[in-house]
């Protein structure tokens, strides 16, 4: 499904063409425009097939504060056969106190669930650097002559982080290509060869999934959800009957169950209302679009209303609710009943803690050093 006024892309020879800074790219650079186009999943999937014709090493590029939306349904046969490795992105949004090995592990644990079977997987930054001279040598030994094909989601940080590969390897080039806030910013195959012959990378364009709320917002309400500095976690104790509003995009009702804290990871922007389950309605009816926001006028016909899913809980590990593209909450695993509402068509996962089963997690009634208790 795509998004209608979206479409007008694709002439088939810009595929090939080296890196062009077209009309589009100097208005995103210039003056912060998006041209509304996006990549359907057919044409998508044709790139990548044209990409992958020959053995490949793929760098899998995931943005690990949305890993569960990171990851590219529906290319399983295309990217079989070829060596997979991992890079999780962003990892600067995470508060310092996080092992990178323990993230390492979750992500390769979450990921062979859904059947990726990933040869390496490594923590960077594509914003400050952290981990990539690690990813560059790790990727110089593996390719063993193949090319280097980049594959991810819109907006995990594709073309950020192979500027930074380049760059850790040949410091005379400066950054090569476009990337920007917005998803679908790289629309064709940008190859790429390092001086000297010894690698080529393919960047490919990022699928966008309208599962994921980042893809439905407008160009402005993204700026109010989209991550641009490291999250503080905000720490809520929240008791049966009591209701959290991320926005006007989620609403987590808190039904039945014991006292606990749940952990907010959202962009710091990002408004989260408490409130009491009697009146999340009516505030909802009232607040829309003022209190509760974004959606702001310009996206709201696409993500009003919210949807109700009911979960229930036994006691058990710490869980995270996921709500794709937006953040995710962190429960301690006590017994509860939740109904989380989100707009039409956007996935809510459960799955076991990113962070909170780790030692020094903040756990029940612990808080990392910057979080906020609210
Ligand atoms: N905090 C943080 N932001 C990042 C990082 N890497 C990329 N970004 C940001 O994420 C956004 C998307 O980056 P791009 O490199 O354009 O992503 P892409 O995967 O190439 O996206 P498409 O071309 O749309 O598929 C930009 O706003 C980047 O600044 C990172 O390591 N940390
Ligand atoms: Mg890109
Ligand atoms: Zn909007």
């Amino acid at each position: 499904m795509e998004r209608e006024g979206e479409k007008g892309y694709v002439s088939g020879d810009a595929f090939m063409r080296e890196h062009p800074l077209c009309r589009r790219c100097y208005r995103l650079i210039h003056y912060g425009e998006l041209s509304p186009v996006s990549v359907t999943a057919q044409e998508y999937r044709q790139t990548l097939e044209k990409a992958l014709k020959r053995p490949s090493l793929i760098l899998y590029v995931i943005d690990l504060f949305d890993f569960n939306g990171s990851l590219v349904k529906g290319v399983e046969s295309l990217i079989r056969g070829h060596e997979i490795i991992m890079a999780i992105n962003k990892f600067d949004l995470f508060p310092r106190e996080i092992s990178p090995e323990r993230v390492k592990h979750w992500v390769i644990r979450e990921a062979g669930k859904q059947g990726l079977t990933v040869r390496e997987a490594l923590v960077v930054s594509a914003k400050n650097g952290q981990g990539v001279k690690e990813l560059s040598r790790t990727l110089e030994a593996r390719a063993k002559g193949r090319p280097i094909v980049v594959l991810g989601m819109a907006n995990v940080g594709k073309s950020s982080l192979l500027n930074r590969i380049i760059a850790t390897m040949d410091e005379d080039e400066g950054q090569k290509l476009t990337t920007s806030l917005y998803p679908g910013t790289t629309l064709g195959m940008v190859s790429l060869t390092l001086p000297g012959g010894q690698m080529t990378f393919t960047d490919t364009p990022g699928l966008l999934g309208t599962y994921r709320v980042m893809d439905r917002v407008c160009a402005n309400s993204l700026k109010d959800i989209f991550p641009s500095a490291r999250i503080n976690p905000r720490v809520y104790q929240l008791t049966a009957e009591q209701t959290l509003f991320l926005g006007g995009l989620a609403r987590v009702d808190f039904v039945k169950g014991t006292p606990q804290s749940l952990v907010v990871y959202a962009a710091n922007q990002l408004k989260v209302h408490r409130t009491k389950l009697a009146r999340a309605d009516e505030l909802y009816e009232q607040h829309a679009g003022e209190l509760l926001t974004p959606p702001c006028d310009e996206c709201a016909n696409d993500l009003r209303p919210l949807f109700p899913k009911r979960f229930r809980f036994t006691k058990g590990r710490p869980f995270d609710l996921v709500i794709s593209g937006l953040g995710f909450i962190q429960f301690g695993g006590q017994e509860s009943e939740l109904v989380v509402h989100v707009p039409k068509g956007v996935e809510t996962t459960i799955r076991p803690s990113l962070i909170g089963g780790s030692k020094k997690g903040p756990g029940e009634g612990g808080k990392w050093p910057n979080s906020r208790r609210i």
